[in-house]
């Protein structure tokens, strides 16, 4: 016999016996209810040990049965049962946990006894997705006694103390911030957990004073981290502030003044409130939370996604910040539903402009998914446990490290050395040379000892040292670097780019990502006399470097014809898109060229399908010949081709034209005649059209084609 005791709450008889016989025989003491009233009776008298819980029953629903369960502290293990599907079962044992309930586990109907015996057995992993706030409550419920005199002694000694958890980007690992939390060792007690000690503070009034010494602490911390990070970067600090002390407005006017003391702005602050305190009374938080943004603070709404009425919390109120909670991210990697919830949330939280967090990460795996979803930033233990202050130095240096080691990896894993002397690239910096008008540009790659230099416009050497490079500077942050005048930056008296020719004046460079987010080196622009930079040239330069990344992590596989190895019509249409959006902002002129072979099918008819596909390859050798090497050459299918040409003006494209049909001439005279080609062509330029997209091109080049061929027959 075993000292379990299982009461069933199933309106189902026969289910219910069914359970009841498995659990016998396991020696395990059972009763059967099938209405709520006698299930509640029975709780009291009987006190069991588990309740298993049919969540769909005729007179009462599972959530009202939970609900009443936490009402009544009832700290029994739960299992829920129901035949309505996996998805209720996830959701019910969500608001179970949150409520404080004990999840031990789910049994989806009709039921598994092996399930069941494994669950009664305890040897089960709890379910994905079921243990939510029940952790932290069995915790709080097994911690040593303490009392308010005790809190209030604390904080008149100053025991509790601060740990900082880092927030980094989840694209490049770059450092945001920190979150800080409160610790409290206690002398004879050992280590109370925030988890008790804040809901009592809480209770007994004393959580403003504990909230203000958090700023207290954490503010000289942030300011003295402030002072050894080089450059204008300002770290962000996360707080949690409990909702009880939001409407406290001298509280709010203290920490201001401390902001002021630190030269700390109060936008690098975020106040974290979890969504049930953000949520009680919606019209007066509104106000409160209003008038805190107004101040400067930023908002945030911690463990999202654990409360109610979630979506409408988020809409109305001033946040600016959505963390995930960490029982979804623990959760995504074997969860369908933890995935959903995530992006789902990302999807919303961009929508509103707001940035999101995922807290929990605790995996390489996780951080990887997490960034794959979309997330912007992440914290959790793989990226750093809180810690003491003076702990994060040298956690920052690790982290240096190991971010530097993967971006090395990541380049090696590309090759890029190689790929970069790939015309598609060549398509890039021309442009950007043309588009700024400048001496040279050019991507360039940043080895552990090495800048290399690649798909230059321009004179170059091929490598400098790393230590000497523009862009070794430019990968340390993560936007442009621009440097107006090189001899008013005493950083690059020494460089030979700018002693030596071409002696460089004038430097502008964007950071170039790999698909997983590592800073691999620049797209940069130089010139040989000072300039001024607009804010317009650094969001073209920018838009630049991001066609870079779309050109590393494009999948060429995808993007090409196999027979030609032209870009088919998605790689075309993807490059032209992006394309189109930057020319149209810089008013820069792109043409179409529409090609469609006018003895393609007779060819093949005639010759068989390898004589056509021979006609295809050497077409598409013409049309490199004629164009420039960064301009987008494609074959639709069929015998269709197309170019974007990146000409500049439409005189270019005409002459391209012109040399191919020279080309043309001389190919055709080498031919057997049966194998000779003949195209027609028709011609479009963005200088003729107001909306710069796609369809206008396409339509007007057939248009003209059209009115070509009519007038050649
Ligand atoms: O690591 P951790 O166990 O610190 O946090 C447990 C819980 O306590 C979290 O929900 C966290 O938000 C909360 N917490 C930690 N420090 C503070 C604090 O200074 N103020 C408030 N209100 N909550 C805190
Ligand atoms: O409620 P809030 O989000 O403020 O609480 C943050 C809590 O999450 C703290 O208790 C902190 O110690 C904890 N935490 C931070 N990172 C991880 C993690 O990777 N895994 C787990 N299990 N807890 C984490
Ligand atoms: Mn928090």
């Amino acid at each position: 016999m075993t000292d379990q005791r299982l009461l069933i709450l199933d309106d189902n008889l026969l289910t219910g016996r069914a359970i009841a016989g498995i659990a016998e025989f396991m020696g395990i003491d059972v009763r059967l209810t099938t209405d709520f009233d006698g299930f509640i009776h029975e709780i009291s008298n009987w006190q069991p040990s588990h309740l298993m819980i049919d969540l769909i029953m005729p007179d009462k629903d599972g959530v009202e049965v939970l609900v009443e369960l936490a009402r009544r502290d009832i700290d029994s293990q739960l299992i829920l049962t129901s035949g309505a599907g996996e998805q209720l079962l996830q959701a019910a044992a969500r608001s179970a946990s949150a409520h404080g309930l004990k999840v031990l586990g789910l049994l989806p109907k009709p039921f598994n006894p092996k399930l069941f015996r494994e669950l009664m057995q305890h040897n089960v992993a709890v379910p994905e997705n079921t243990t939510l706030g029940g952790q932290l409550h069995q915790q709080a419920a097994q911690s040593a006694e303490i009392s308010a005199a005790d809190i209030a002694e604390a904080l008149d000694k100053g025991m509790i103390t601060m740990a900082y958890q880092p927030k980094v980007s989840c694209l490049n690992g770059a450092l945001s911030g920190f979150e800080v939390l409160a610790r409290w060792q206690h002398p004879q007690k050992g280590f109370i957990p925030p988890d008790v000690f804040i809901p009592m503070a809480e209770r007994e009034g004393l959580i403003d004073r504990l909230t203000l010494q958090v700023f207290e602490q954490a503010l000289p911390f942030l300011q003295s981290r402030q002072k050894t990070i080089e450059s204008a970067w300002k770290p962000k600090l996360s707080v949690n502030v409990s909702a009880v002390s939001l409407t406290n407005e001298n509280l709010f006017i203290a920490i201001e003044q401390l902001c002021q003391q630190h030269h700390i702005e109060p936008e690098q602050l975020i106040l974290e409130l979890t969504e049930t305190a953000a949520m009680d009374d919606p019209v007066k938080s509104l106000d409160t939370l209003t008038r805190l943004r107004m101040r400067g603070f930023r908002l945030s709404i911690d463990d999202f996604g654990t409360g109610f009425s979630s979506m409408l919390a988020l809409v109305r109120m001033p946040f600016s910040e959505v963390k995930i909670d960490k029982s979804f991210v623990m959760t995504a990697a074997n969860s369908h539903e933890s995935r959903q919830v995530i992006k789902a949330t990302i999807d919303l939280a961009h929508s509103l402009d707001m940035t999101i967090t995922a807290e929990g990460i605790e995996t390489a795996d996780s951080l990887k998914q997490l960034q794959k979803m979309g997330c912007d930033l992440a914290q959790g233990y793989y990226i750093g446990r809180p810690m003491a202050g003076q702990q994060i130095s040298d956690w920052l240096a690790e982290r240096q490290h190991l971010l530097e080691s993967q971006r090395l990896q990541s380049l090696e894993a590309l090759n890029l050395k190689e790929v970069l002397h790939e015309k598609r690239f060549m398509r890039l910096t021309r442009m950007a040379r043309q588009l700024f008008n400048t001496n040279a540009s050019y991507i360039a790659l940043i080895d552990t000892d090495n800048q290399w230099i690649r798909a230059a416009q321009g004179k170059l050497p091929a490598r400098t040292k790393r230590a000497e490079a523009f862009c070794n500077l430019t990968i340390m942050q993560d936007k442009t670097l621009v440097i107006n005048n090189v001899h008013e930056d005493p950083r690059f008296l020494q460089s030979p780019l700018v002693n030596q020719p071409p002696y460089v004046k004038f430097y502008a460079g964007c950071p170039i990502h790999s698909p997983s987010g590592e800073k691999l080196g620049t797209m940069s622009i130089i010139d040989t006399a000072p300039r001024e930079f607009s804010e317009a040239d650094q969001q073209l330069l920018t838009a630049l470097a991001a066609m870079v990344d779309t050109e590393i992590a494009a999948n060429l596989m995808l993007d090409q014809d196999h027979l030609t190895g032209l870009l088919n019509r998605r790689g075309f249409e993807n490059r032209a898109a992006a394309l189109l959006t930057l020319c149209k902002q810089h008013s820069y002129v792109l043409s179409m060229c529409y090609f469609d072979l006018d003895n393609f099918k007779q060819i093949s008819a005639l010759q068989g399908q390898r004589a056509g596909d021979e006609v295809l390859k050497n077409f598409a050798a013409l049309l490199r010949g004629a164009f420039a090497d960064g301009d987008l050459l494609a074959r639709f299918g069929g015998d269709e081709f197309v170019v974007l040409s990146l000409s500049g003006s439409l005189a270019v494209s005409k002459a391209a034209l012109h040399d191919l049909s020279t080309r043309l001439d001389d190919f055709n005279q080498q031919q057997n005649p049966g194998l000779r080609i003949a195209y027609s062509v028709g011609l479009a330029s963005t200088a003729d059209i107001s909306s710069f997209d796609l369809q206008a091109l396409y339509t007007l080049s057939d248009e003209d084609l059209r009115s070509r061929r009519g007038a050649r027959s």
